[in-house]
């Protein structure tokens, strides 16, 4: 499959990887929206939001809790985060393999463009 997220897991093409385990790959937005813009990805291809089954349940909420701990790693827990998934064209998806942002580093606006 032409992914290229799954290149960036498979280690095929380069990216600035925060954290990696089993399930997951944090790494640095190649096009940063805030001081801090980092992906987090599922090492599993899923393509869209819409694609989560049951089984994806443990992994969606081990997702949220690397996000928690890279926000207190790279220091920006206390002043605050955001977290966006974009699903599918019209909300903006340009990658589609499952990916949530985590944007922080700047007062962020309301409601998102
Ligand atoms: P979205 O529009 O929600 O599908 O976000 C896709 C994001 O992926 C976008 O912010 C730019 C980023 N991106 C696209 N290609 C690459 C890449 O090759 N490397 C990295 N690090 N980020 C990428």
């Amino acid at each position: 499959m032409d992914c290229i997220f799954c290149k960036i897991v498979k280690k095929e093409i380069p990216s600035k990887v925060v954290y990696e385990d089993e399930k997951v790959v944090a790494f640095h937005d190649i096009n940063p929206q805030a001081p801090y813009h980092i992906l987090v990805i599922p090492k599993k291809h899923l393509s869209t939001l819409l694609d989560l089954t049951e089984e994806d349940k443990d992994l969606i909420g081990h997702i949220y809790l690397v996000i928690n701990r890279l926000a207190k790693d790279l220091g920006f827990a206390e002043r605050g985060y955001r977290v966006v998934v974009n699903c599918k064209e019209e909300a903006g998806q340009t990658v589609f393999h499952l990916h949530f942002h985590l944007l922080a580093g700047r007062t962020m606006g309301w409601p998102p463009g």
